[in-house]
């Protein structure tokens, strides 16, 4: 199959603050939420779809490792559970 008819979806993960949902907002064109000082940061899964030179490619923004509120395995868990489908 042409690998173009296919979507590509690709989760981007890292630690907390590192600008993951900013890199995703100016990728994509999304506006998802991005951490201040006031807010916190990433809190759940969120899809971003898109399309780049005529591939359909979605990211998916995940909560930041050591965000204070879920642990590294928590968050590998959620994105575990997306992929399958969960
Ligand atoms: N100087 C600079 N600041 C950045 C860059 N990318 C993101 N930031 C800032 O870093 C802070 C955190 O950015 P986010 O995109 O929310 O980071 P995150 O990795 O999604 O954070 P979590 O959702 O908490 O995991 C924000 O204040 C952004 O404006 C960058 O490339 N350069
Ligand atoms: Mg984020």
């Amino acid at each position: 199959m042409d690998l173009r008819e296919q979507t590509v979806a690709i989760a981007v993960i890292g630690v907390t603050g590192s600008g993951k949902s900013t890199f995703i907002n100016v990728a994509s064109g999304s506006n998802l939420p991005v951490r201040t000082s006031f807010g916190s940061g990433t809190t759940e899964l969120k899809s971003s779809t898109f399309s780049l030179d005529g591939q359909t490619v979605v990211l998916i923004d995940t909560p930041g490792f050591d965000d204070g509120t879920l642990s590294v395995l928590e968050v590998l868990k959620l994105i575990s559970d997306h992929f399958s489908g969960l």
